[in-house]
């Protein structure tokens, strides 16, 4: 879909032109002579609430940048990924996560067909599965039920459910525990397998392409692991896969029947609604896997209906490309002010990452404006006693997506209070900042000493000004997640849109991954293929000792 380079179209030269004047404004001020700032400037969508007022931007910001959206299609191309086109134009794919949430009864054309009652009949198996592994029925080989459940994969295949495992933590069964190996380091794999018992544990292999050598690797030692105390023929109550490689899939060894399919129009990153979420589905139970999906599909219907002006993936997206394209700022960070939400940065860091971080438009050309911000974040409070001082007073000014609930899923008194005004002032002071004369005025009120209040002055005054986002949730639910992953999904594809790039595939990760094959099989072939002086020398070193 041809759509004007970003940086030819005339809202780009319009907001360049308007950022520098707003360049100057102080946020403090905007609100002063805003009175509803916080009313016009916040949406609520599928359960969540967006408050972007803490942004340096005003109306006509506002109006600039839904301009710029419409120059550069992003309806007509939100239309062509629902509507299952080629839209991963470098891998010849669809792009169709969104499908995977749909009701039963819709309808979304592939290539003529409907993918409904396909992914359908997968979340069935999955259900039938899930419900079979809870009530006992699924056996392991001594005719024990299964209690723990070893998810093993990496990147898209893990970020994913590893994140809402985490993030719905209160739904958690007491049956069963879901663990989760990623890395190739032995000591991931080792530690998950040391307290388990082959009898009673279930490993589920997920990655798309069966390939991935980290996955294989862990992949075939929890093979060995098992067949050191169990038979062959009891591989198939205790290994199952998620793959789009049938082939692989049984090539591995995991009988056909074991096997949850999903489809190349899935992206990794995208894919915790498809069969890899079966280990999610496991962990909370099949019932609130499927309000997980629903809240993300109740987010699709916003973003696909709702007028630019009241879309909140769309708004949370302008916001970004203002922030990143016209004032500069190389990275964002992500505070979510719930512990549950941990792995979440992670999750964002991939998913807007792997996504946006592109070089060349989707027809090639290099493109000669910013793309993806570097993300990264933790949880609130802690990053407050750490990195939150750069993000005050450092050189570089970091938008910061703030993330919490109203309510919280614990009855511990005081806890969520505390948190909440922790969130809540650290974006008003990273607004507000502190003047010299409020610098002063607190040192006066601490009876110090005039000359040392001015030595300080330069020290205990903030800039202020940085901008921030708050999403509030009511509670964290498997709806409001689903909503809140759906809302960072859509904001990406948004942002990929106006800047031009396929957002759907990753060259630079299959670089590495091939990459990582040579070397490996310099060190257990004892062959040698020509590298850098750099490679070589590490090769070297490492293949010494690995000897
Ligand atoms: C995701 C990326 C990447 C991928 C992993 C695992 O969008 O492509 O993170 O998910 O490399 O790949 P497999 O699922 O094929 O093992």
């Amino acid at each position: 879909m041809n759509a004007p380079l970003f940086n030819t179209i005339n809202t780009f030269t319009q907001l360049t032109e308007h950022a520098k004047t707003a360049s100057a404004w102080q946020m403090r001020d905007l609100f002063a002579s805003q009175a509803n700032r916080f009313g016009e400037l916040s949406v609520s969508a599928a359960g969540l609430f967006l408050d972007y007022s803490k942004n340096r931007l005003n109306r006509e910001t506002l109006s600039l940048l839904l301009a710029l959206a419409r120059e550069c299609r992003v309806e007509e191309k939100r239309e062509a990924m629902f509507a299952g086109e080629i839209f991963n134009n470098t891998e010849h794919r669809a792009v169709l996560h969104t499908a995977l949430r749909a009701p039963r009864n819709d309808t979304v054309l592939f290539e003529g067909k409907n993918v409904m009652p396909e992914i359908h009949a997968v979340l069935d198996q999955m259900e039938a599965f899930t419900r079979r592994v809870h009530s006992g029925e699924w056996k392991g080989c001594t005719g024990q039920r299964i209690t723990d459940v070893v998810k093993i994969g990496i990147g898209g295949s893990d970020l994913g459910p590893r994140m809402v495992c985490q993030a719905l933590r209160p739904y958690l069964r007491d049956d069963i525990r879901v663990h989760f190996v990623s890395n190739v380091d032995g000591h991931d794999m080792d530690a998950a397998l040391k307290p388990l018992k082959r009898e009673t544990t279930l490993f589920i292999v997920a990655s798309k392409t069966f390939t991935t050598l980290e996955t294989m690797l862990n992949a075939h030692t929890a093979r060995n692991w098992f067949l050191q105390g169990g038979s062959e023929s009891d591989l198939p109550k205790h290994f199952v896969a998620i793959s789009t490689n049938a082939e692989a899939v049984t090539a591995f060894g995991i009988h056909p029947d074991n096997m949850f399919p999903f489809w190349d129009w899935v992206g990794g990153r995208y894919s915790v609604w498809s069969a890899i979420g079966l280990s999610v589905a496991l962990a909370i139970g099949y019932d609130h896997f499927t309000e997980f999906l629903a809240g993300a599909h109740a987010m699709d219907v916003h973003f696909r209906q709702a007028r630019p002006e009241i879309n909140m993936p769309m708004l949370l997206a302008l916001v970004g490309i203002w922030n990143r394209n016209f004032l500069g700022y190389p990275s964002v960070s992500i505070a979510p002010y719930l512990q549950d939400l941990g792995n979440f940065p992670s999750y964002l860091q991939q998913l807007e990452m792997e996504s946006n971080g592109k070089h060349v438009t989707r027809s090639g050309a290099a493109v000669t404006w910013h793309t993806s911000p570097v993300v990264w974040g933790n949880v609130g409070t802690n990053g407050q006693h750490a990195y939150f001082q750069l993000l005050h007073q450092g050189t570089d000014i970091t938008p910061i997506d703030f993330i919490t609930t109203l309510k919280p899923s614990h009855k511990l008194p005081g806890h969520h209070a505390a948190l909440l005004a922790n969130c809540f002032a650290q974006s008003e002071a990273l607004m507000l900042g502190k003047t010299a004369d409020e610098a002063r005025a607190d040192m006066q009120a601490q009876k110090m000493a005039p000359a040392d209040i001015e030595q300080l002055i330069p020290h205990r005054s903030f800039p202020g000004n940085r901008p921030s986002n708050t999403i509030l949730l009511n509670s964290l639910r498997p709806e409001s997640l689903g909503a809140l992953v759906a809302l960072y999904e859509h904001k990406t594809f948004v942002q990929g849109a106006i800047w031009d790039v396929n957002s759907f595939d990753q060259w630079g990760v299959e670089l590495g991954k091939v990459l990582a094959k040579t070397i490996l099989e310099e060190f257990e072939a004892n062959t040698s293929h020509p590298h850098d002086g750099s490679t070589t020398g590490l090769i070297g070193l490492a293949k010494a000792a690995l000897e």
